[in-house]
């Protein structure tokens, strides 16, 4: 399509784009820098999200548990204040490192690639970013990841994903947490599943429990189908 004449320039003149003009674009830059050293190294980036407390950090610790022995794997963790949940996760055995973002309400790719400069990811086969924990601010940003995995707790009720759509559209796959609550709740899991359907069709689903175990199985093949497709992907 011809440019417009208010758009015309002098011939080897390039339009640049203004990144402080857009913080979102600007971390698109930074998330693509991401995407392409995870790309060079093989490790398969998963950013998790969540509102708060939907059991991010119990499913970090289980992954971990169940997958340490069998791949390199690590988390980064962000959260407003405290170092609580990096804690719990190298307790499950494998290294962690928090990202404090001093009230920021979501990770951005910047901080992913400073905390870069701390955390060795060299040899990782799957490093997971744990967002903070809301369904908003976090679904703009782009961190550089091959797969969005949002948690959506049994605990938070079934109409949430047309209630916070763009975290549902912009997830490969919805964990339905919490699942050994389902009893004691007025929750539909085909209604949840419906819901982020009707915003995002081609989301995936499982149904997992941190506390019995139940899904943890599905959720590592998952994993580990992606694990090996990442190791065989053409580095750049
Ligand atoms: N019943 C039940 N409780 C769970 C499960 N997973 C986590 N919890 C509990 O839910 C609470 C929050 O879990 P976390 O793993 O800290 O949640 P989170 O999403 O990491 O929380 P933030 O990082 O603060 O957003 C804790 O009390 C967990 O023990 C589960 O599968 N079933
Ligand atoms: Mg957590």
């Amino acid at each position: 399509m011809p440019f417009a004449k208010s758009n015309r320039l002098p011939v080897g003149a390039i339009q640049c784009d203004n990144t402080t003009l857009s913080l979102l674009k600007a971390n698109d830059f930074v998330a693509r820098t991401i995407r392409e050293k995870m790309e060079g190294q093989g490790t398969l980036l998963i950013n998790i999200t969540s509102s708060a407390g939907s059991g991010k950090t119990t499913l970090m610790q289980e992954t971990a548990r169940r997958l340490k022995d069998k791949i390199k794997m690590a988390v980064l963790v962000g959260d407003l204040e405290t170092e609580r949940d990096a804690i719990r996760i190298r307790e499950a055995g494998v290294p962690s490192m928090q990202i404090v973002t001093n009230g920021v309400c979501h990770l951005e790719a910047q901080m992913i690639l400073q905390a870069f400069d701390h955390f060795d990811t060299k040899g990782l086969d799957l490093l997971f970013v744990e967002n903070v924990g809301n369904l908003v601010c976090p679904a703009a940003f782009d961190l550089g990841e091959d797969f969005r995995v949002t948690l959506l707790a049994t605990t938070e009720g079934d109409d949430k994903p047309k209630k916070y759509p763009r975290m549902f559209l912009t997830s490969e796959l919805v964990l339905i947490s919490k699942a050994d609550l389902l009893p004691y709740l007025p929750f539909s899991v085909d209604a949840a599943i419906e819901d982020a359907r009707g915003v995002n069709p081609e989301i995936e689903a499982l149904l997992v429990s941190s506390t019995t175990g139940e899904g943890l199985d599905a959720w590592c093949a998952w994993l580990m189908e992606r694990v090996e497709a990442k190791k065989m992907a053409p580095t750049v």
